[in-house]
This record gives C-alpha cells, sequence and structure tokens, in this order.
C-alpha cells in the first residue's frame, strides 16, 4: 500500500515556498509535490520522489510550475469598524497631528460612536468587503480585533460580528478583546473606574462566551499608562487568555518589556522599541510585530529597530493593522512591499512575517504558517516564477487558487 492511498488531492508541478525556515529562506522546494488529505497537509517533496499516485481516487492539479505559499496570515486587524475617518485624514492634510485629533474628540473615540451606533448586521455588511479583499489576495487567518465599542455590549457585538465573518467567508478568525483601546467620553477622567469595567464586567463576560482567543491594551500616551496596562495583563493572564500589546508606537513607556513579563505573544508598532525590550521579548519568545501601513499612514520618522531585532533574533511578524484611522489599508501585498521599501526587511523576511511568524504571533506556528506534513493545508497558488515578486510588485494580483482546510475555495484562471 501506498502512501497515496489516503489522499484526497495532489498539486504536482510546483515550487514550494515551506517558509518552514524562518526568515532566513523560503524553504524552497523546487519541481515540487503536495499531497492533502483530511484538511492537513499528507506529504511534500519533489516530483522526483512521488510514491506511485492512484489517479482514480486523487485530484490531481498540475501547477504548471507555479508556487505554493502557506495561506497568508494577517495577525493584527481591527476591521470591525462603523463609520469612516476620512474627515481626520483632511484634518492632517491642513497640518493637525494624530494626537492632536485624538485630544480633540475625534480619533478613536469618533470610531467608538459610529460602532456603537451600527446594528450586528449593519457591522458585518461593512465589515465584509474589508475581508474579502484580504480573502482575494491569498489571506487564509486573519486576527480581529474589539475596542471599538468600550463598553460591555458594544465590544461583545463586535467579537460577535468578528465570529459571523467565519460564517460568510471560508477564512479562520482569531479575536481579540480590545476594551483597553482608549478611554470613552463617559470615563473621561475616570480611567481607573474603566478599568474596572474592562476587567471585572466586559472580560469575564467574553470569556464566559467564549468570544476571544487573546487580549490586547494600547499602551500609550493617548492610550492607556504601563500600570494600567499591567492591570489588564493581570486579569488576562487570571482568565488564562495569552496577551498581545499595541506598544512603543508613539513614544517608548516600556510596555514590550511588560509583555515579556506576561509571556505575551507579541509587541506590536514598536516603533520606539529599545535594546532592553528586544532582550527581554526574546527571552520570553514573543515576536514582534511589525505594522507598516500605520507608519506610512502616520508619515512616522521613526523606523522601528530591525538591525537589533535581527541581531537578537527576534521573529518578525507583518500585518495591516487595518483599522480606520491609522491603516486605513486593506491589502496584505502592499505591507509585503512596504515592510521591504519602508522598514527594509527582505522579501524573505517580508514573507515570513505573513506566514510562519504571523502564525507565531498568533499562538498558531504549530499549524499554520508553513507547509509541513500535519499542519492544516491553507495554501495558496501563485502565478509568479520567484517567490519575491509577492513583494517587488504591487497592483496585479497573482493568486490562481486559495486552498482553506484542503478545500480549494478561490480560483482565478486569469492571474
Ligand atoms: N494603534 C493603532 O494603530 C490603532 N489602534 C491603536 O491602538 C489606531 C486606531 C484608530 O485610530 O482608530
Ligand atoms: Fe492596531
Amino acid at each position: 500500500m501506498t502512501l497515496s492511498k489516503h489522499w484526497q488531492t495532489l498539486y504536482t508541478n510546483v515550487n514550494l515556498a515551506t517558509m518552514t525556515d524562518g526568515a532566513n529562506s523560503y524553504g524552497e522546494i523546487i519541481k515540487g509535490a503536495l499531497a492533502i488529505s483530511e484538511g492537513k497537509i499528507a506529504w511534500l517533496g519533489k516530483v522526483s520522489d512521488l510514491p506511485d499516485v492512484d489517479s482514480s481516487v486523487v485530484d490531481i492539479i498540475d501547477g504548471k510550475g507555479q508556487w505554493l505559499t502557506p495561506g497568508l496570515i494577517d495577525c493584527h486587524t481591527h476591521l470591525v469598524y462603523g463609520g469612516n475617518r476620512a474627515n481626520e485624514f483632511e484634518m492632517r492634510l491642513q497640518g493637525k497631528s494624530y494626537q492632536e485629533i485624538a485630544n480633540a474628540g475625534g480619533g478613536i473615540v469618533s470610531t467608538v460612536s459610529a460602532t456603537r451606533k451600527a446594528s450586528e448586521q449593519e457591522l458585518l455588511a461593512s465589515a465584509l468587503p474589508r475581508l474579502t479583499a484580504l480573502h482575494q489576495q491569498g489571506v487564509t487567518t486573519v486576527e480581529i480585533k474589539s475596542g471599538y465599542g468600550l463598553d460591555t455590549l458594544n465590544e461583545i457585538k463586535m467579537l460577535k460580528v468578528a465570529g459571523l465573518l467565519a460564517e460568510e467567508l471560508p477564512v479562520t478568525i482569531k479575536r481579540t478583546f480590545l476594551g483597553a483601546h482608549a478611554l470613552p467620553t463617559e470615563y473621561k477622567d475616570n480611567a481607573e473606574a474603566y478599568l474596572d469595567i474592562v476587567c471585572d464586567e466586559m472580560l469575564p463576560q467574553v470569556v464566559s462566551e467564549n468570544l476571544a482567543d487573546a487580549v490586547d491594551v494600547f499602551c500609550e500616551g493617548i492610550g492607556f499608562s504601563l500600570e494600567q496596562t499591567k492591570r489588564v495583563f493581570d486579569a488576562a493572564k487570571a482568565h488564562n487568555l495569552p496577551i498581545k500589546v499595541h506598544a512603543e508606537q508613539l513614544s517608548n513607556l516600556g510596555a514590550s518589556e511588560l509583555a515579556a513579563n506576561y509571556d505575551a505573544l507579541s509587541s506590536d508598532h514598536i516603533e520606539f522599541l529599545d535594546e532592553a525590550g528586544i532582550k527581554a521579548m526574546k527571552k520570553s519568545g514573543m515576536t514582534a510585530v511589525l505594522l507598516p501601513g500605520a507608519f506610512y499612514f502616520l508619515r512616522e520618522t521613526q523606523l522601528p529597530p530591525i538591525e537589533l531585532l535581527r541581531k537578537h533574533q527576534v521573529p518578525m511578524a507583518v500585518a495591516t493593522d487595518a483599522n480606520p484611522g491609522t491603516s486605513p489599508i486593506h491589502n496584505i501585498h502592499l505591507m509585503l512591499n512596504m515592510a521591504c521599501t519602508l522598514f527594509r526587511l527582505t522579501p524573505s523576511e517580508a514573507l515570513a512575517g505573513i506566514t510562519c511568524y504571523g502564525a507565531k504571533a498568533l499562538g498558531l506556528s504549530e499549524s499554520k504558517g508553513q507547509l509541513a506534513v500535519g499542519y492544516d493545508a491553507d495554501i495558496a497558488l501563485w502565478n509568479i516564477e520567484q517567490p519575491a515578486e509577492l513583494c517587488y510588485q504591487f497592483g496585479v494580483n497573482p493568486l490562481s487558487r486559495l486552498i482553506q482546510n484542503g478545500q480549494q475555495v478561490l480560483m482565478n484562471e486569469s492571474a
């Protein structure tokens, strides 16, 4: 009996970027094949090493020399929200800063009022095209944060909508509770009382309804202080939820180091991260999530400490940060390009950032983000001649097929 008896699908005559070697290389297999069984990758290797395959049982697909990569992972988004902030975009172009707009009652809290007004159905309808855009670019896993409800009812509503999106599209959704994103106006001068609600009311309810896979905090001058962040981390820990943090985006408050003490999954943004923070992240096995869309959109000049992250071998993920205020960009291909052009990542580092390290930032590195036997068969087929094309060109979509859990979910003949 050959192995292939159990296979459902075999992609043959493909090149593979397995992404099993971190950012060091694409983990290439040239003239390869990949077999799927029961939603998992069952075999991969050179075509010349393929066992006999019974074509009456196995669906054989000729990849015609195209490239397979893991399905892409966008590990940091806020893509469920009401309204938009084009007006603030105009204000910024007239000279106001993001912080000035936030302090004047715009910014996150303006999206909060639009999100509170929207029904579940309205939020679902507005989020769907954003998720569809990512899906059509080859994304098979997306993380979505709450944080525009800022009261129990509306935070729960956002997380429910994020869950409903997975019924609309074949995308794996991981949800993150970001109740500590900003202070709602009704608690303007009373952060501690708001955090009582976050920790003692929202979080227990989110946990009891199983609505989140992780907890995040925006630790920043315009967000929450280090002490306040610690409160939320303690509450997350008490509920056994993994921690993520928006840290060191506009200043260095030491939130990455704090998060490292809580064995957090990732610290995200990190333009102002210092070497002490990087060492702490390395020690606790955290992932650095780079968000070039927000850097670009805010016209930041402080670059994340890429060279130090490399030196200390902290894995770097890359994500869209899709949100209405600082990264209204629902395009993972553009993030690949920006990670290279703005942050000087190599194409293999950038691709690792939205595959194996995107998975790691979500605690999924054992099941997603790599082409390896036993991993989920979330796979993208690209009409490209070399993997660097995914980073190099932008605006033409070379995705020709997308497979999620072993099922083909997209096919684009014209790619
Ligand atoms: N950092 C960000 O980039 C987003 N949230 C955060 O904590 C911005 C959210 C917004 O401006 O709506
Ligand atoms: Fe964010």
